[in-house]
């Protein structure tokens, strides 16, 4: 249960927090649309006695990334060939992407899709005249037959502000609110004392109590989402809590798994999403609903001209495709960008009026535009109310009618995670199938090892954000992925019935090591007047500027349009290996900061393995959302590969690899 915070500001945080232990089956870390998935699912499988456990940093109904809502499913495979769908994927990822996951997932996703509309989530459908009905009016479910308003291939359109409240409630009435601990950050996973490479619990603190929680478990789902402010963001100031993806998601996911031993793969890659400027809004609707197009300062519409296609051409080594992939459509923006034809605006003035030049030309009557054009405003400014509130904000406040006027899009700051248009994470196995290829050697080059989604430590799953090199799922798909999580955790339980997780250190030194900040804090507060300034230790929030400084000057953030190279990248290298050491320095004086340290130390070695994996990957896979100087094209001849890397808990030394990119889709066409 959520506990409520102190009357005003934070708790301050003591030096001897009480510790509770847990002994659980399965433990689910995270609450968001993966965790809830999985919550939803697993009690269907398990035997009335299996213990299962979830905990949250946040409060269910508003974490992670679907906090704010959302206005579009972007996974909704529907009508279209399964295949099809992993073309897309592989196309929209430059190549390299595990098709086995996708095509599971593909399979599977649409049964997550019913459910949100069987729990009361209002999808858009088509009337039979083909007009839009939106959510409001009555209209066959999708199971009966109903037609979603499709704004892409693959996209439906929901009103969604209260989306995560409505996957919550299942999820969290299925285990037993008594079995959701909200409000608990997990700090580290455990590994067995006798068991090698097998998972055996995790430890975290209560941020509303002085509590740190100890829990043992044979299965274990880390579902934690990407990670927010490992770059410099655009926005400063009081402005830095604004961010496009969840502020609060602090690449627990990758750090947690990597620290125990778990294979990553295609950490390299980033998603740099074009945004409307400053208010994070969302481009797809505008894109594909309202079929806007983007134009330069020179009132150019550049994504169409002819010199477009040869630019493309150099990065892709398959030949063109269709539709453009993601990374390449913010190469373009770039390029307009750099040459000084700046800024680019999202031509939605254009894309409103050309609605309406339609109506009229159609024959429709002035009182009919009237009313379509108010049911089209509306709709423009839901697609921003849903799910990035302060856009729409930003326009009220700056005065915009985008039929009116355009407005500005630019490339964020990079964010890292599996599930949107980005793939990087953890390798998994894939579904213990005939179809998905089989491998020799080790786990970390295999494709199955019979638990599906399993990480290559045993017992230890992940799901949404956290599958590496399976991107383009979306809520929808991380909903379905946690599913299938489910069902896996439980059959790996039942097999393993006799296993008895014990852990290495007491529940005491596993509390000292968590609350170390705090101790620092009341030890050394006293030696100046301002508790943030300190010879003695550094605060969380000074600690995440530096961060914020060495990964965008030197590992291609904004201040370089992206651009990085092997020198810049080793420079970076050398600034986090010293901002982990003083790392160490970090103090806590309530447990809001507490929090803020151990997110520092997740964002810290999340963002080392990223430009670990693009200093290793010797080319530009991603042009848009990265460039290397020394290697500034896509080299497929040889990198059409995954890099995956693995840490070694025990000799603490990180091996980067190259590791065979399998098609299991036919690959012409490629789209
Ligand atoms: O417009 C710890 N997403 C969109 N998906 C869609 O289907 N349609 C859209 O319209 C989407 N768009 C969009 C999207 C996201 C955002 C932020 C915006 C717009 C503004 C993507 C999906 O939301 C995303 O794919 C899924 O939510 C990913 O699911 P998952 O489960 O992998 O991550 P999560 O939901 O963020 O949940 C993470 C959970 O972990 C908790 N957590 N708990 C304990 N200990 C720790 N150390 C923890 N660290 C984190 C979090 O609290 C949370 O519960 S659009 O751009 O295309
Ligand atoms: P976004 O709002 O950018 O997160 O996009 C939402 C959905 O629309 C995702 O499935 C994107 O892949 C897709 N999308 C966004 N822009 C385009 C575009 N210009 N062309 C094709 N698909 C797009």
């Amino acid at each position: 249960m959520a506990l409520p915070n102190q009357p005003l500001g934070e708790l301050p945080a003591v030096t001897n927090p009480e510790i509770v232990e847990h002994n659980v089956d399965v433990l689910i870390v995270g609450g968001g649309m993966a965790a809830c998935g999985c919550a939803f699912e697993i009690k269907k499988w398990a035997p009335a006695d299996m213990k299962i456990t979830l905990v949250d940093k946040a409060s269910m109904e508003r974490s992670g990334a679907v906090a704010q809502g959302l206005s579009a499913i972007n996974t909704y495979i529907g009508e279209n060939p399964i295949e099809n769908y992993v073309k897309m994927v592989r196309n929209d990822l430059m190549g390299v992407v595990r098709e086995d996951l996708i095509y599971d997932l593909g399979r599977h996703v649409d049964d997550s899709v019913h459910l949100f509309e069987e729990w009361g989530l209002p999808i858009w459908k088509v009337a039979d005249d083909g007009s839009n009905l939106d959510g409001s009016k009555p209209a066959p479910t999708l199971p009966q037959g109903g037609k979603p308003v499709r704004t892409g291939k693959w996209q439906i359109m929901i009103n969604g502000e209260s989306y995560k409240c409505i996957v919550a409630e299942p999820a969290k009435k299925a285990l037993g609110e008594a079995n959701c601990l909200e409000r608990v950050f997990i700090v580290k996973l455990l590994l067995d004392k006798n068991k090698e490479n097998t998972i055996a619990g995790a430890v975290g603190f209560s941020t509303r109590e002085n509590k740190v929680h100890v829990f043992k478990c044979k299965a274990m789902l880390v579902a934690c989402g990407g990670a927010v402010n490992i770059f410099r963001p655009r926005s400063t100031g009081e402005g830095k809590g604004r961010a496009w993806y969840p502020v609060w998601n602090a690449g627990s996911t990758y750090t947690m798994c990597a620290q125990v031993g778990a294979t990553l793969t295609m950490m390299e890659n980033r998603f740099t999403p074009a945004r409307f400027k400053d208010g994070y809004g969302p481009v797809g609707a505008w894109f594909l609903l309202f079929k806007a197009k983007v134009q330069n300062g020179l009132g150019e519409f550049y994504a169409n001209s002819d010199s477009v296609k040869e630019e493309l051409s150099k990065f892709m080594p398959y030949g063109a495709s269709a539709v453009t992939p993601t990374c390449l459509r913010n190469h373009l923006m770039l390029n307009e960008l750099k040459a000084g034809r700046g800024p680019i605006y999202m031509a939605t003035d254009v894309a409103l009026n050309a609605f309406l030049d339609a109506k009229k030309a159609a024959g429709m009557d002035d009182k009919e535009v009237k009313k379509y054009w108010k049911h089209l405003e509306s709709e423009a400014w839901e697609d921003f109310l849903d799910m990035s509130v302060g856009q729409a904000g930003l326009w009220a406040g700056m005065n915009i009618e985008p039929e009116k006027v355009g407005s500005e899009i630019m490339p964020t700051e990079p964010y890292m995670l599996g599930s949107h248009s980005g793939c990087c994470g953890i390798w998994v196995s894939g579904p213990n199938e005939a179809w998905v290829p089989t491998v020799d050697g080790p786990r970390s080059h295999q494709y199955k090892w019979g638990y599906n989604r399993m990480t290559t430590v045993n017992g230890l799953f992940t799901a949404g954000d956290g599958v590496g090199a399976s991107g383009h799922k979306f809520s929808s798909g991380s909903h379905a992925e946690g599913r299938i999580v489910a069902k896996q955790m439980v059959k790996y339980c039942r097999d393993n019935a006799s296993f008895n997780p014990e852990l290495s250190q007491t529940a005491q030194q596993l509390a000292d090591e968590i609350y170390a900040p705090v101790r620092r804090y009341h030890e050394h507060v006293g030696a100046t007047t301002a508790a943030d300034v300190n010879p003695n230790y550094c605060k969380p929030a000074g600690l995440m500027m530096r961060l914020m400084k060495a990964t965008d000057e030197y590992g291609g953030g904004v201040a370089t349009y992206y651009m990085t190279s092997g020198k810049l990248l080793n420079i970076c290298l050398d600034l986090l290996r010293m901002l982990r050491e003083d790392a160490e320095l970090m103090a806590a004086g309530d447990l809001h900061e507490l929090m803020r340290a151990w997110e520092n130390y997740h964002r810290i070695w999340c963002v080392e393995t990223h430009i670990r994996h693009i200093e290793f990957r010797k080319e530009s896979r991603y042009p848009g959302f990265y460039y290397r100087s020394d290697y500034p094209t896509c080299d497929d001849a040889n990198w059409k590969a995954f890099v995956n890397s693995t840490f070694d808990p025990k000799s603490k030394e990180w091996k980067c690899e190259k590791v065979n990119c399998i098609n299991v889709v036919e690959t012409d066409p490629w789209l």
